[in-house]
């Protein structure tokens, strides 16, 4: 792989409205990236394998609970500082920024927000330093856009409760120590379990044979008569609402991380374009070159305003679901389209790993699909807009 210059593009002056902090550990996390993802991530990609080796490097920048308080071991940061890391470590590449984003959002998150006192202490801090590493586990083989079907459930007894059922398409359950599980109970009510490794009759088979997210590990999560302590249940929130309420938290950071893809893409195609040359001028010269990075900088700069008043919004906890799926849907599929014109701009050399956009664009596919399709974020808009649900 080719050596990491990228240079963020900036066109409307966006770092005039970021606060000292937030460009702090924007820049600290970029230079993380150049320095601990770009030379590596492509061989990791090839061989289809998650670095494990970063994971206290990414504890170390804040990147495990960014906005948890500094009391359970987080960051303590706001949100549009969280989303700048998400920016980030999506521009190295989304299978590392989703190994961020399930830890905070999906597995520190609804600690947090749900948890108990004593869950709180007895996990955040080593989930905040990479001790321990948690998956989130809501969908499932006959349940994907549609949880609430679910029919992973559990049962009380004496002194545990007896879980039985099986999650797809987890990122990180091949290696994680913990898995937030959501579940019904008898009455058919969603809870959140938090189920550990070790657990008798609880495995986490790796799906194998993906094209996108390669340097993630996704698996399954197979509970068999499994025994969860009575403690490990979050009693702070019940319902589907429970679940979705942390997919808005993590939807946000991906609305962000999309950007950082875009950009990526976009930074390797303005370079590539001035020093390639075709019929004795750069192709950057010709304007069906400059139509697509005149249009992917447009693009890219609508998304950077959109997602920094939701940042406002969600520092100020008025930010709601509708306003999260809008960017999220936005976003990715600006990156997707991005990537994919900017693919064509570096030609034959487009499609190697000597650059990061291919890479880019098949992890987008995943990123397209994953937190709620683009379909499915439009039709949470088309509700909001007309109060008329069409899912
Ligand atoms: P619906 O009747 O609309 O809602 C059920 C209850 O939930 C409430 N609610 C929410 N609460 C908090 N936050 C939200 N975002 C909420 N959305 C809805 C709602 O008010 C209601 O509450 P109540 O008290 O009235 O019961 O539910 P529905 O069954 O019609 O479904 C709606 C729909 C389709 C929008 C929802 O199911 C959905 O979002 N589906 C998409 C599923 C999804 O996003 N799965 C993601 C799995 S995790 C993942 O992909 C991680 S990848 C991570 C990585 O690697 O980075
Ligand atoms: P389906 O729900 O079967 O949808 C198939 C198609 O039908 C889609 O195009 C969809 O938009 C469309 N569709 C569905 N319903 C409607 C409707 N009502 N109207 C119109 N069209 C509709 N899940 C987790 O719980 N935890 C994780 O950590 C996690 N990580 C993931 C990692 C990867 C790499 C991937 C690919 C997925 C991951 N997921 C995870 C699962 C992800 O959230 C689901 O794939 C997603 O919610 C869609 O579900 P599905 O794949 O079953 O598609």
């Amino acid at each position: 792989m080719k050596p990491d210059v990228f240079e963020a593009p900036d066109y409307y002056h966006l770092d005039d409205l970021f606060s000292e902090e937030h460009l702090l550990v924007r820049d600290a996390t970029r230079q993380w990236v150049k320095r601990e993802i770009s030379p590596i991530i492509e061989a990791y990609a090839q061989k289809a394998e998650f670095p494990k080796q970063i994971l206290s490097g990414l504890a170390e920048i804040g990147a495990f609970g960014p906005y948890i308080p500094e009391a359970y071991g987080g960051a303590g940061l706001d949100q549009i500082s969280y989303g700048l890391i998400m920016q980030e470590i999506e521009r190295g590449d989304s299978g590392i920024r989703s190994t961020a984003s399930v830890q905070s959002s999906l597995v520190m998150y609804p600690i947090l927000k749900y948890g108990t006192e004593e869950q709180r202490q007895k996990y955040l801090p080593k989930l905040a330093a990479g001790e321990l590493i948690g998956c989130f586990g809501l969908t499932e083989p006959n349940h994907g856009s549609n949880p609430g079907g679910m029919e992973t459930k559990f049962k009380e007894m004496d002194d545990h409760y007896l879980l039985n059922g099986a999650k797809l398409w987890i990122s990180n359950s091949p290696f994680a120590d913990i898995a937030i599980v959501w579940a019904k109970n008898e009455d058919g009510r969603i809870h959140g379990l938090i189920v550990e490794r070790g657990m008798e009759g609880f495995s986490t088979p790796e799906t194998h044979g993906k094209w996108s997210l390669r340097a993630s590990a996704t698996g399954e999560l197979i509970f068999d008569n499994v025994k969860v302590p009575k403690e490990n249940l979050l009693p702070g929130k019940n319902g589907l609402g429970a679940p979705l309420g942390c997919l808005d938290s993590a939807r946000y950071g991906i609305a962000w991380g999309a950007i950082g893809a875009a950009m990526d893409c976009y930074d390797t195609a303005l370079r590539y374009a001035k020093e390639r040359i075709q019929f004795g001028k750069p192709i950057a010269a010709k304007q069906l070159q400059q139509k697509k990075l005149a249009e992917m900088i447009t693009e890219i700069t609508k998304a950077q305003l959109l997602t920094f008043r939701l940042g406002q919004l969600k520092n100020e906890d008025r930010a709601t679901t509708a306003q999260i799926s809008m960017a999220k849907r936005n976003n990715v599929d600006m990156a997707l389209k991005i990537a994919r014109e900017a693919r064509q701009i570096l030609g034959a050399m487009g499609i190697t790993g000597d650059y990061s956009i291919m890479r880019h664009m098949m992890n987008l596919e995943s990123v397209v699909t994953y937190e709620g399709t683009h379909d499915i974020h439009l039709l949470i808009t088309g509700a909001d807009i007309t109060g008329l649900p069409a899912f």
